[in-house]
């Protein structure tokens, strides 16, 4: 198995709605187990300052997907929530699900790129990271919490809501 991190984001369509059904189809993904939900984060929007604030976390799974068979999945569970594509970089969305980190894995393709290209400077990101996995060094060498410390935190509030419907309800 090997432990794999799911960035969710999202600001259309019910957010709060939409990162709970997402985290429901991550559980359900095959040939992996979901391990922890990160806290629930409100976000003011990178991009284009005229959409809603963002609601982001983050997930922790094990899995023994290979990387491209896993972000098939991703985008799979992101189009069965109906997200539209409209071309528009960083415009608004019902669903994001980001690939984080997939083990030590370092790739870049066509369709995807490992560690996530926007992973190190992303507030949004690396906050909800940290709270799983506080040690993580990334597989430049990198500690997270190094990471942590530069980045920009405006904008960004944890707020108490779980994902985890077990948890809240
Ligand atoms: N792709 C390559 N690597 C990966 C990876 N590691 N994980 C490719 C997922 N996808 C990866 O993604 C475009 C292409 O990236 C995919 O076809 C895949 O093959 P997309 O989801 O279709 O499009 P996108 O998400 O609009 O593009 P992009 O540039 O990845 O956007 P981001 O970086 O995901 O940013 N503000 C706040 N506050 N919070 C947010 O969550 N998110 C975005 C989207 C903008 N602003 C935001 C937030
Ligand atoms: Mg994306």
């Amino acid at each position: 198995m090997t432990p794999a991190f799911i960035g969710l984001g999202a600001n259309l369509a019910n957010p709060l709605l939409q990162l709970r059904q997402a985290v429901q189809a991550l559980a359900c993904l095959p040939d992996s187990r979901l391990l922890a939900c990160s806290p629930l984060y409100q976000s003011s929007p990178m991009g284009p300052a005229d959409q809603p604030d963002y609601l982001n976390a983050v997930v922790a799974l094990e899995t023994t997907l290979a990387p491209h068979a896993l972000l098939d999945e991703l985008q799979h569970i992101e189009q069965q929530q109906g997200r539209v594509r409209t071309g528009e970089r960083w415009g608004p969305r019902s669903l994001d699900l980001d690939l984080l980190l997939h083990g030590q894995q370092v790739l870049q393709d066509a369709r995807l790129t490992l560690p996530h290209y926007g992973l190190a400077q992303r507030a949004f990101v690396l906050l909800p990271l940290a709270d799983l996995a506080p040690e993580l060094v990334l597989p430049c060498g990198t500690p997270l919490a190094e990471l942590v410390a530069r980045c920009d935190t405006s904008g960004l509030h944890r707020l108490s809501l779980s994902l985890m419907l077990e948890e809240s309800e």
